[in-house]
């Protein structure tokens, strides 16, 4: 544990993960000074801590000791270089979480899955018997975890987290996957964002890694790595026409006993299972688990279903990646409508290319990127909000449609999360259809 009394502290950024770092340091004994970046604060702190809103306070900056910056913020590479250059700390509430637990830590990224993984992870560690922390980015901050005693610890991360976490030792730590994300943050693109998620991996014990980047990783590690995917030690392989969970050559469990479907969510299920048996939890235990899972809601969803039209609600697919996910596990027996947009960041488009002009498919978008995604499309229906597309698609559908919001985008241009921007899809689904 590190000693902050009489420290110079500076948290950056007031939502929850500012206001966890707060608690943790008022129980630390020490009264933190607090920058948020907006004029006005949501949540209220006590009236005795320094508080400068509306911008960046240079001057409480390059007079800290320690700042700690919340995972929504990113700093000038100037003002980064220059505060760097003066060896002040700047570390992520991840970092300062390290600092203080003794117990296992499983450490889970990706771009997409994490969310999934994590959650199946705690639960079978739960039905095992154990007390397990679940947070991080899953939207529990990891310091609030501090209150409560667990034996073992299941953590989300995210790129912004780890770009300022220097002394992780998970004894399990897992890339999900890597797609192009958060490009309006990475000026160097995929190189510099998968870097930064390969640093989960740094002193693991154990590195669970997709086969296909097996590679990658020896660069970074070479404790005990587990692989999975199209090959490796855990995969998923066809027989008799169904798909099956193979480990180490030997047909496990068929994909059909599961209630989540596509491939996507059965490489979740491989790792869920991998980290499951580095644990040593029985296969009884962990397989029961993984049958039992429905999904969490948002994700390639089935929310509602009348005269033979699905109405699929995967608003948790803010990028490319998780909706070339969502497109590759669909059937369309008669037409989809698909539903883009929001907040690109920045993204390339091109890898849904073959669904943007598809026969079967009626491409619609809104939101602020949307002329972006219209401009790759033959034929494309375009609104302003969801609730207006919603109007239209009502009027479109036929029996044995399907209606597919996968936006590949942020919702933060118009709703205040992907949950409220999923709500409302099922709510006008269920009002209106
Ligand atoms: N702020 C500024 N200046 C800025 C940006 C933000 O001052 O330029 C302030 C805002 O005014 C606000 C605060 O910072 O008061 C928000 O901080 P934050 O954006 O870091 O968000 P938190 O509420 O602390 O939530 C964060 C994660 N948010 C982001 O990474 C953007 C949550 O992940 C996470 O669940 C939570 O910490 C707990 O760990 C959300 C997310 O969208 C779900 N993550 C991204 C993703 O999954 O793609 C990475
Ligand atoms: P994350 O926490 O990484 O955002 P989630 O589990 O919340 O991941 O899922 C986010 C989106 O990604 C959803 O649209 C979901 O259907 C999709 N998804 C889940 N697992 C995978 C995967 N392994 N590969 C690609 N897409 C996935």
């Amino acid at each position: 544990m590190i000693n902050y009394k009489n420290k110079n502290i500076v948290i950056i950024g007031l939502g929850i993960t500012g206001i966890s770092c707060v608690k943790f340091f008022l129980k630390k004994g020490v009264i933190p000074k607090v920058i948020d970046t907006r004029k006005y604060l949501y949540k209220s702190i006590p009236s005795y801590i320094p508080c400068h809103l509306g911008s960046i306070n240079k001057l409480w900056l390059f007079s800290a000791e320690l700042i700690v910056i919340s995972p929504g913020l990113k700093l000038k590479y100037s003002l980064l270089l220059k505060l760097i250059s003066l060896n002040i700390k700047i570390v992520s509430d991840i970092e300062l979480f390290i600092n203080e637990v003794n117990k296992p830590i499983i450490a889970i990224t990706g771009s997409n899955g994490k969310s999934t993984v994590t959650t199946l992870v705690g639960k079978i560690i739960q039905a095992n018997g154990l007390l397990v922390g679940i947070g991080g980015n899953i939207g529990i901050p990891v310091l609030s975890l501090l209150d409560k005693y667990y034996h073992i610890y299941v953590i989300e991360l995210s790129s912004f987290q780890l770009e300022f976490t220097y002394s992780l030792n998970a004894i399990i730590a897992v890339i999900t996957n890597i797609s192009e994300d958060h490009m309006d943050r990475y000026p160097l693109k995929l190189i510099e964002y998968s870097s930064i998620k390969y640093k989960i991996y740094y002193n693991a014990k154990y590195c669970i890694i997709n086969n296909k980047y097996y590679n990658e990783l020896l660069k970074y590690n070479n404790n005990y790595h587990i692989t999975f995917g199209k090959l490796g030690n855990y995969k998923i392989d066809s027989y008799n026409n169904t798909n099956w969970i193979v480990v180490n050559n030997n047909l496990l469990l068929s994909c059909d006993k599961l209630k989540v479907k596509g491939i996507h969510n059965y490489y979740n299920i491989l790792i869920a299972l991998a980290i499951a048996d580095i644990l040593n939890i029985s296969r009884n235990i962990s397989i029961n688990t993984l049958c039992s899972f429905r999904g969490l809601e948002h994700r390639f969803q089935i929310i509602h279903e009348r005269n033979d039209v699905k109405w699929i609600n995967d608003s948790k697919s803010t990028n490319v990646g998780s909706t070339k996910a969502a497109l590759k596990s669909i059937i369309i027996k008669n037409k989809l409508h698909l539903i883009l947009g929001g907040d690109s960041k920045l993204a390339n488009f091109s890898p849904l290319l073959p669904w943007l002009n598809h026969s079967n498919i009626l491409v619609y978008c809104f939101g602020k990127d949307k002329y972006k995604i219209a401009s790759l499309c033959n034929t494309v229906i375009l609104a302003n909000t969801l609730n207006q597309l919603m109007h239209i698609i009502v009027s479109n559908v036929k029996r044995h449609d399907i209606v597919l919001l996968s936006p590949a985008c942020a919702s933060t241009d118009q709703f205040k999360s992907f949950i409220e921007r999923g709500v409302l899809f099922t709510n006008l689904a269920k009002t209106l259809y």
